[in-house]
């Protein structure tokens, strides 16, 4: 499915994070400015808003590209493919919805590993069921006050901005808007949270922030479907890193099938052994095709993308997990010994499972499309 051009960006993606990134030290919990600053300087963030080098970004997002991005840096850094990710995650509202002066502000910084953003939406009593939230907006002068809480927000409190979404009228859906919030402005702090995997996660309390004008994302009421249309576009790329995570799993299956002796011979010579990589083999290779293919068709310009990106993501997160635990299970203990590729990509194949949509809302999506007239 790809052209030259696109494998050939793949291949130099991984070659670079191997040679770059993966040299540099890891800050478990805590936002790496050195790996963002590096990936600026590689070029990578840049390829997330194509055209930001003239300082007015595209604003028809790359899927293609950035799930590529995302797959080839899974396979090399997890670290660094999150981070990348993020900076895309709590940027793409302001590169779908911003003003001109939005975007000129925020992009190019995100682009130079310069400003850290993040994507605000999910409270404690609002995940899945995303329209109820309820941290408040209330008009103040000619702008509003913030008050509430956000809860797992990537790259919170440490981020420079975040896309945060609102409640502005009591009307479900039709009542949030979304703003874009500096990450200093005072009233607004916030705790790490410690996950199972080591991320920069954390909680943000809005004790009275407030906001312009000017910061008010897209439409006043509009900020639900400013949500969705990132989630839409980004759906697929967490099916990439899946995939890449996949692949990764799979490449130190296949290594271990052919080195590992037991009962006479390398494992790969028990039947059983073989079949479970071709099934990993065979999953995976799905997965990939269903990504790249939402992603293509939101380049093409499809209209009805919602059913097709949460496809992407469904499939392949949770084929990553089956391939992840399988890759467990022909390695035996010492994969779950700490340190191990496989015991940090089991425990960071979970969360996609669950962000941006738990398979269980990505069904629903799929299962309201089948009966739409
Ligand atoms: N693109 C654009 N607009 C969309 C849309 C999409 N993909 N999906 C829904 N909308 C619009 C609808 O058209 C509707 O607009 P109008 O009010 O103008 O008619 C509005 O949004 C409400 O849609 P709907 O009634 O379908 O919303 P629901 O409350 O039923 O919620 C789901 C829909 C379940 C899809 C949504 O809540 C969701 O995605 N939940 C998961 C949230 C999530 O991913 N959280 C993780 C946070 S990031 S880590």
């Amino acid at each position: 499915m790809l052209s030259q051009e696109q494998r050939e960006f793949a291949g130099e993606v991984k070659a670079l994070a191997a040679d770059w990134l993966v040299p540099i030290p890891h800050t478990p919990g805590h936002v790496n400015r050195d790996l963002v600053k590096a990936m600026a300087e590689l070029g990578l963030l840049a390829r997330l808003f194509p055209g930001v080098e003239t300082g007015k970004p595209s604003r028809d997002a790359a899927a293609l590209d950035l799930c590529l991005l995302r797959e080839a840096l899974a396979t090399q850094n997890t670290e660094a493919e999150t981070a990348l990710a993020l900076q895309g995650l709590g940027s793409y509202p302001v590169l779908q919805s911003g003003s001109d002066t939005q975007v000129g502000k925020w992009l190019p910084a995100v682009a130079a590993g310069d400003a850290i953003a993040a994507f605000a939406l999910t409270e404690p009593e609002a995940g899945s069921d995303a329209a109820a939230l309820q941290l408040k907006a209330e008009p103040d002068g000619d702008g509003w006050r913030l008050t509430g809480e956000k809860i797992w927000i990537s790259n919170a409190p440490e981020a420079d901005f975040y896309t945060v979404f609102a409640r502005t009228a009591e009307a479900g859906s039709r009542g949030v808007t979304a703003f874009v919030v500096p990450g200093d402005r005072p009233g607004l702090s916030g705790e790490h949270l410690d996950m199972v995997s080591p991320h920069p996660i954390g909680r943000l309390t809005f004790d009275g922030v407030a906001v312009r004008r000017d910061e008010l994302l897209g439409e006043e009421n509009r900020g639900f479907h400013v949500a969705m249309r990132t989630l839409d576009l980004f759906r697929p790329s967490v099916g990439a890193f899946a995939v890449g995570m996949a692949q990764a799993a799979l490449d130190a299956a296949i290594e271990h099938a052919g080195t590992r002796h037991a009962f006479g011979g390398p494992l790969k010579n028990q039947q059983t052994v073989s079949h479970t990589l071709a099934e990993m083999a065979t999953r995976t290779e799905a997965a990939r095709l269903l990504v790249y293919s939402a992603a293509q068709a939101y380049d093409s310009g499809e209209t009805k993308i919602a059913s097709r990106s949460a496809m992407a993501k469904l499939f392949a997160t949770e084929t990553a997990q089956y391939v992840v635990d399988a890759a467990v299970q022909l390695h035996g203990a010492r994969a779950l010994q700490r340190g191990h590729l496989l015991e940090q990509l089991y425990r960071e194949v979970r969360a996609p499972r669950i962000y941006e949509g738990a398979s269980e809302i990505q069904r629903t999506i799929i299962a309201r499309e089948l009966f739409r007239s």
